[in-house]
């Protein structure tokens, strides 16, 4: 999974993303490291996999990771060149979803672009180049398949969709608000065009320190960041991104502690992964021995094959079937021998859709 982290300039997009990887990086044995600096690898907590490791006298452990890029220069008039606007634009086209950085906080000495804080003006202002952005590619893509639809009926039906679409963002609106949509060929063009604002946004609201016990409840810019992302169906997350970096300075001890005196029970790192599970409708299954405990994410609704595809696509081509035991039935039983005396041990087939915290073994042959 990739998240792009957009917002105008000095917003804290580079503090957050350097609290982000920093933190990411020392806390497990990941096959990546920081790519670039502006892309930087982050793993996944989650408490069962050290249990399985324990279980299993595990040699290693591999979180989920996620992606994150630092991506700058998006400013008023990006979309039209200005700068290296347009560059930066082509990066986020990557990524599986958005993390909007805007500026709640009051600090004289650190200077807005447009003199004043103002989370929903900067919202508009980002999602304008955006959606500039994204009609750019779809009056290309009209232009190129234009010839073409005047002798084929398929072309000529999606050219006839790329022009709503079009108009649909000449309104000022996102590709996301768009519901024009008449079947699943129609569904499925509009995802391929990988539109800037049809992927999906979770806010970051930098907020001061002072706001971060009770959520940015006190603070009305947050509240009308909040307003904005319900109408939108986004999701908000509330940080203080300077604090978050010295968070990403401490080990776990004094990171609870820390955290504590705050009066947080969870960073804003983990804050901001649940709620890109949750947008993205991810989960993550296990697989589980002693050479390897690892974690693999998934989208909800995924079947057994495809799950295993993720793995090695061997293993998806060959599939055979799945041996699987819930993490909680496992902890359950103590064992895993334990666990399938007792009938927990379930063999599922192609049609299995495969569910959270599922402890896999598959079988295949190729
Ligand atoms: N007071 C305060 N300052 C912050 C916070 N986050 C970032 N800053 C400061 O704002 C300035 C710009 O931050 P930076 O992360 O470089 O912004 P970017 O341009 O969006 O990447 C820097 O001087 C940061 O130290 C915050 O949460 N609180
Ligand atoms: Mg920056």
């Amino acid at each position: 999974m990739k998240l792009g982290i957009v917002g105008l300039p000095n917003v804290g997009k580079s503090t957050l993303f350097n609290s982000l990887t920093k933190a990411g990086a020392e806390s497990a044995n990941y096959p990546f490291c920081t790519i670039d600096p502006n892309v930087g690898v982050v793993t996944v907590p989650d408490e069962r996999l050290n249990v399985l490791g324990e279980m299993y006298h595990t040699k290693k452990i591999i979180p989920a990771a996620i992606e994150f890029v630092d991506i700058a220069g998006l400013v008023k008039g990006a979309s039209k060149g200005e700068g290296l606007g347009n560059q930066f634009l082509a990066n986020i086209r990557e990524v599986d979803a958005i993390v909007h950085v805007v500026r709640c906080f009051e600090d004289s000495n650190i200077v807005h672009v447009d003199g004043s804080i103002d989370p929903l003006r900067d919202i508009e202002t980002i999602n304008l180049e955006l959606i500039f952005s994204d009609i750019e590619i779809l009056e290309r893509r009209i232009a190129k398949a234009a010839r073409a639809a005047r002798n084929d009926k398929a072309i000529a039906k999606e050219v006839a969709l790329m022009e709503k679409i079009k108009a649909h963002l000449e309104e000022g609106k996102m590709a996301k608000s768009f519901e024009d949509i008449a079947d699943d060929e129609e569904a499925e063009w509009l995802c391929g065009y990988n539109l800037l604002t049809y992927k999906p946004v979770i806010f970051a609201a930098n907020v001061l320190e002072d706001d971060l016990a009770d959520d940015g409840a006190g603070n009305e810019k947050v509240q009308a960041v909040r307003d904005y992302a319900a109408r939108e169906k986004s999701e908000v997350f509330v940080v203080c991104a300077q604090i978050e970096q010295e968070i990403a300075e401490l080990d776990d001890d004094e990171k609870k502690m820390f955290l504590e005196d705050l009066g947080l029970s969870e960073s804003g790192l983990e804050k901001l992964i649940k709620a890109s599970y949750r947008i993205l409708g991810l989960i993550s299954y296990l697989t589980a021995g002693e050479p390897e405990v690892r974690a693999w994410t998934i989208k909800e609704g995924t079947k057994a094959p495809q799950a295993a595809g993720k793995i090695h696509t061997d293993f998806e081509r060959g599939f055979i079937r799945a041996e699987i035991v819930s993490y909680t039935d496992l902890m359950e039983c103590g064992t895993y021998a334990a666990a399938r005396e007792k009938g927990l041990v379930r063999l599922e087939g192609k049609e299995y859709v495969v569910q959270d915290g599922d402890i896999i073994l598959f079988r295949f042959n190729v």
